[in-house]
């Protein structure tokens, strides 16, 4: 209740904000990309973390308009990154909610005709939890998102119900492995063969793969041996604001 209160207000006064986080290419660790992340600021404070407030946006709907906002935002800042000679990526998470919406479509397509993005500069980051939600119309769904150019990737590959067969079945581009793979690959045997294995695979089936949550050189060794195309984690950097990222990026070369 007090979320929900706080999220419609934050909404109309312009308090929500997108921190990025780079995304680096495995071999030469330069940055590609930022993912967008949603943040949300009651009076200057950081009041609730998106773990908080996320689910509270989903069960009231709220998430449409906040998605929406977030779309935009994100388009934007990258039109502008890529006017200042920066033509990086950015992805977008997208919730089941805002995904099985009527017009989620002709939103997205609004958004890209008014910010003038390269469509090919646009990932949207989806679930399997997102991708079952959008009922028998997904795959067709998917599938002109990305005749418009925009590219699909298939988040927090590992867990649910998840497994390598969707690779075949939803046409994305790319996959990002969990965190919680990440974290055990140098402790654990058996995550290092499985993780091993769904990059092996996921490439050959010409997919790119992000591992997400690399903290050490340890695991970013081992995630590069193993055919990781890009990585992210905070030994790359944590979600910064823009002005941040933007010196991130003059350095970046
Ligand atoms: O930002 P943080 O690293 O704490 O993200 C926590 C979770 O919130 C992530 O799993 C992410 O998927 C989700 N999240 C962050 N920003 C957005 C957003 O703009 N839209 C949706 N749907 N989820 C988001
Ligand atoms: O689910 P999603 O991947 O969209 O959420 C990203 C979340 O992961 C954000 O909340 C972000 O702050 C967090 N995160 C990003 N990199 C790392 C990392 O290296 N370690 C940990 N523990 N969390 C991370
Ligand atoms: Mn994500
Ligand atoms: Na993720």
């Amino acid at each position: 209740q007090r979320i929900e209160n706080v999220l419609r207000h934050a909404l109309m006064h312009d308090e929500l904000r997108l921190q990025y986080q780079p995304k680096v290419d495995a071999k030469l660790g330069h940055i590609v990309g930022a993912e967008a992340l949603l943040r949300l600021y009651v009076q200057g404070e950081e009041m609730f973390t998106p773990d908080q407030f996320i689910p509270v946006a989903e069960d009231t709907g709220l998430i449409v308009s906040i998605g929406t906002w977030a779309l935009r935002e994100a388009c934007m800042q990258a039109r502008t990154w890529q006017r200042e000679g920066h033509p990086i990526s950015i992805s977008v998470n997208v919730s089941p909610l805002q995904f099985q919406y009527a017009g989620f479509y002709e939103r997205l397509d609004g958004i890209l005709n008014e910010t003038g993005l390269d469509p090919s500069l646009l990932e949207l980051e989806l679930t399997e939890r997102t991708m079952m939600s959008g009922g028998d119309g997904t795959i067709r769904l998917l599938r002109r998102i990305r005749q418009r150019g925009v590219r699909l990737s298939l988040d927090d590959f590992g867990t649910g119900y998840n497994s390598l067969s969707y690779l075949k079945h939803f046409p994305v581009d790319a996959l990002k492995i969990e965190r919680a793979f990440v974290r055990d690959i140098a402790q654990d045997a058996e995550t290092a063969a499985i993780t091993r294995a769904i990059i092996g695979m996921a490439r050959s089936l010409n997919k790119d793969v992000i591992a997400e949550g690399v903290e050490t050189e340890v695991q970013s060794a081992f995630l590069r041996d193993a055919g990781c195309s890009h990585m992210q984690g905070f030994l790359f950097g944590a979600p910064m604001p823009p002005e941040k990222f933007e010196e991130r990026l003059t350095i970046n070369g």
